[in-house]
């Protein structure tokens, strides 16, 4: 990938301008599971409650990353960033001749019909945010409402939270009915124990629901370690994969937005991934098959 028009902006870090190639070969028909699209800016407008502004980041550029990793499909996720705006969402979905579905944010006022058309675009998720640092109000009265109207839809929810709040918020989580996917783990402190209570709490929940999942994601957001290894991460990443094996999705987060303290190398991420999933059979479920049957079901894995 070449460097053309990457734009600073205030404090927080652009992605890496030139991903290594991975050493990984990901399997055929591979899913790049978490990533984003923003802006630009100029067409579509970044939402004025938004906690930080990310750089442009094209569909263009999506589809060059997805090519020079060796994935084959992306699901293209809503960021705070963007608000319950999900047009440039749907830009890119309708430009990706169905290699990308999504996953928007919407608000509680949004019309059955504008679901059927984020629908057709390729939706077939709503997500909702946790972290308090990323939103205004915590969205639990939406999420409660919304859950039951996307039922005729067959979506499914996406959680970001952190881990300290799960302790509050399992039990609501576990009351809402189908399919819910945590985000990035639900961001476990990795300098606690992986066996720790705070960590099991998770690991209980995703054992007890059978209809939760987990992305192991973002090892460069949770690492306290840091780069190119990410190892404080793998063993939490590695228990997630090995308990739940059959509803485990991974994605590069490109392109890592509000990220202040490094900006991971997209083809070392992709390198991560053997460590987490060790076997080819994992390494399938996870890249593959998991996110083929959340989001190409019709394609009947
Ligand atoms: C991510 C992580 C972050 C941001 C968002 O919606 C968002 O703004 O998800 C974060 O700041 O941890 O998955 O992109």
């Amino acid at each position: 990938m070449s460097e053309d028009s990457f734009q600073m902006d205030d404090g927080w870090l652009v992605f890496h301008p030139d991903p290594s190639k991975p050493d990984f070969p990901v399997p055929a028909g591979a899913v790049d599971a978490h990533c984003h699209v923003f802006g630009p800016g100029e067409i579509f407008p970044y939402a004025p409650t938004r906690k930080y502004t990310p750089c442009d980041a094209s569909k263009e550029k999506l589809w060059a990353l997805r090519d020079h990793l060796g994935f084959e499909r992306n699901v293209i996720v809503q960021a705070t960033c963007h608000g319950a705006d999900n047009r440039a969402l749907v830009d890119a979905l309708e430009d990706s001749q169905g290699r990308a579905r999504g996953v928007a944010t919407v608000t509680r006022d949004i019309r059955d019909d504008e679901l059927q058309q984020l629908h057709t675009a390729g939706v077939r998720g709503v997500r909702f945010n946790f972290v308090k640092r990323l939103v205004d109000v915590l969205p639990r009265d939406t999420l409660v409402e919304m859950a039951e109207r996307l039922k005729p839809f067959g979506w499914h929810l996406v959680i970001y939270v952190e881990s300290q709040d799960l302790p509050e918020l399992s039990d609501f989580f576990a009351s809402l009915p189908g399919t819910i996917v945590f985000d990035h783990m639900a961001r476990p402190d990795v300098s606690k124990a992986v066996e720790g209570e705070a960590f099991d709490l998770f690991i209980r929940m995703l054992v007890e629901n059978q209809d939760m999942w987990a992305k192991v994601s973002c090892p460069d957001r949770l690492s306290v370690s840091g780069p190119p290894g990410y190892e404080d991460v793998v063993p939490f990443a590695k228990r997630v994969v090995e308990t739940i094996p059959d509803r485990v999705l991974w994605g590069t987060d490109w392109p890592h937005p509000n990220l202040k303290s490094h900006m991971p190398d997209d083809g070392k991420l992709v390198d991560y991934i053997p460590k987490i999933a060790a076997s080819e059979e994992l390494q399938r479920k996870l890249l593959v098959d998991n996110p083929m049957r959340l989001y190409w079901p019709e394609e009947n894995r």
